[in-house]
C-alpha cells in the first residue's frame, strides 16, 4: 500500500482556468478504482494548499501569479519530502506544470542527486527574462537548475536542486530561444520527436535511464499531458502538433516502472474545461493504471 496519491488542484502557473480541476477530473475518471485494482489504498493521501483566486494578483507580467505559485509549491515540497521519507511513492496529479518546482524541491531533500525524466512538448526552461508569456509553468526546470526568481529558487532551501546532467527531455518540440540557449550551454540531454521516430522509444528509454544512472541516486518522471499527440489530449492548455502516441507513452512508463530507483511520478496539465467530455482525464487515469500495472513488482509497491 505504498502509492501515495497527492493532488495539486491549481492553475496559477498558467492563464487558462481549468487545471485546478485536473485532479477532480482524474478522480471522476476512476482514479480511486485504478488504485484499488492495483492493490493500493483508494484514498487521496495528500493535497497541496492553494490560495483562493481573490488572494492572487497578476502583478509582474513576467512572473504572473507568483504568490499563488510560491504558496502551493512550498506546501507541496513539504508533502513530497515527507511522503518519500515514509518510503512511499508520491503519485502526483495536477495542476499546471509549475507544481514541479515543489515536487523537485521535495524529492531532492531526500535524494540529493535526483534525476528527472521530463516528458513534455516544451522545455519549461524559461526565466522571467526569456519567457514569452510570463507564465511560471514554462519555468520549473530553470528554477530547479537555480535560474530565475529567488522566491522560486529558494523553495526547499537555497541550494540548486537539479544538475543539468541529471535531466533528460522526452518529446521536446516547442522550444523558445532562451530555452534553447540554456540547453546548448548546459549540454542538456534531449530526445526530440525525430530521435523517437528514427531510434524508437525502447532504445531511447534504455539510453536515457542508463545515462541518468551514471550520476544520480534515483529519478522521477514528470509527465506533461501536452507531450502526447494533440489528437489524444483535447483537454490540455498548450497542445503541440506531432506528439507522442499512446504506445510510445506506455513504453516510457514501463521503462521507468522497471527501475528500482524510480521514486515518484507526476501527471500535469489536465484541463477538463478545454473539452466537452472528460477524455484527457480518462487518458491520464488509464496511463496511471498502466504505470501501476508495470510497477507491480516494484519494491515501493508492496
Ligand atoms: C511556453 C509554453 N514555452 C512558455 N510553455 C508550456 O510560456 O514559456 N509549458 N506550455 O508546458
Ligand atoms: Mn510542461
Ligand atoms: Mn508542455
Ligand atoms: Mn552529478
Amino acid at each position: 500500500m505504498n502509492i501515495a496519491y497527492i493532488s495539486v488542484p491549481y492553475r496559477y502557473g498558467q492563464g487558462k482556468p481549468g487545471t485546478e480541476q485536473g485532479p477532480a477530473a482524474v478522480e471522476q475518471a476512476g482514479l480511486f478504482e485504478t488504485l484499488a485494482v492495483h492493490g493500493q489504498e483508494a484514498v487521496r493521501y495528500g493535497e497541496a494548499a492553494v490560495l483562493s483566486e481573490d488572494a492572487v494578483r497578476e502583478e509582474d507580467p513576467q512572473l504572473k501569479r507568483l504568490e499563488g505559485v510560491v504558496h502551493t509549491t512550498n506546501d507541496l515540497h513539504l508533502i513530497v519530502r515527507d511522503t518519500l521519507t515514509e518510503q512511499r511513492f508520491p503519485l502526483l496529479v495536477g495542476g499546471d506544470h509549475s507544481m514541479a518546482i515543489g515536487t523537485i524541491a521535495g524529492l531532492q531533500q531526500v535524494v540529493p542527486r535526483l534525476g528527472v525524466i521530463w516528458f513534455d512538448a516544451h522545455g519549461d526552461l524559461n526565466t522571467p527574462d526569456t519567457s514569452p508569456s510570463g507564465n511560471i509553468h514554462g519555468m520549473p526546470l530553470a528554477v530547479a537548475l537555480g535560474e530565475g526568481h529567488q522566491r522560486l529558487t529558494e523553495i526547499g532551501g537555497s541550494d540548486v536542486k537539479l544538475q543539468p546532467e541529471h535531466l533528460v527531455f522526452i518529446g521536446l518540440r516547442d522550444v523558445d530561444a532562451g530555452e534553447q540557449e540554456l540547453i546548448d550551454r548546459l549540454g542538456i540531454r534531449v530526445y526530440d520527436m525525430e530521435a523517437i521516430r528514427t531510434r524508437g522509444m525502447d532504445t531511447i528509454m534504455e539510453e536515457a535511464i542508463a545515462y541518468l544512472k551514471e550520476t544520480t541516486d534515483a529519478f522521477y518522471l514528470s509527465f506533461d499531458m501536452d507531450g502526447l499527440d494533440p489528437s489524444l489530449v483535447e483537454g490540455t492548455g498548450t497542445r503541440v502538433a506531432d506528439g507522442i502516441l499512446l504506445d510510445d507513452a506506455k513504453t516510457v512508463l514501463r521503462h521507468c516502472a522497471e527501475q528500482e530507483d524510480f521514486i515518484a511520478a507526476e501527471f500535469v496539465e489536465v484541463n477538463p474545461l478545454l473539452e466537452e467530455g472528460n477524455g484527457t482525464a480518462l487518458l491520464a487515469n488509464e496511463l496511471i493504471g498502466n504505470l501501476l500495472q508495470y510497477m507491480r513488482n516494484h519494491r515501493l509497491v508492496k
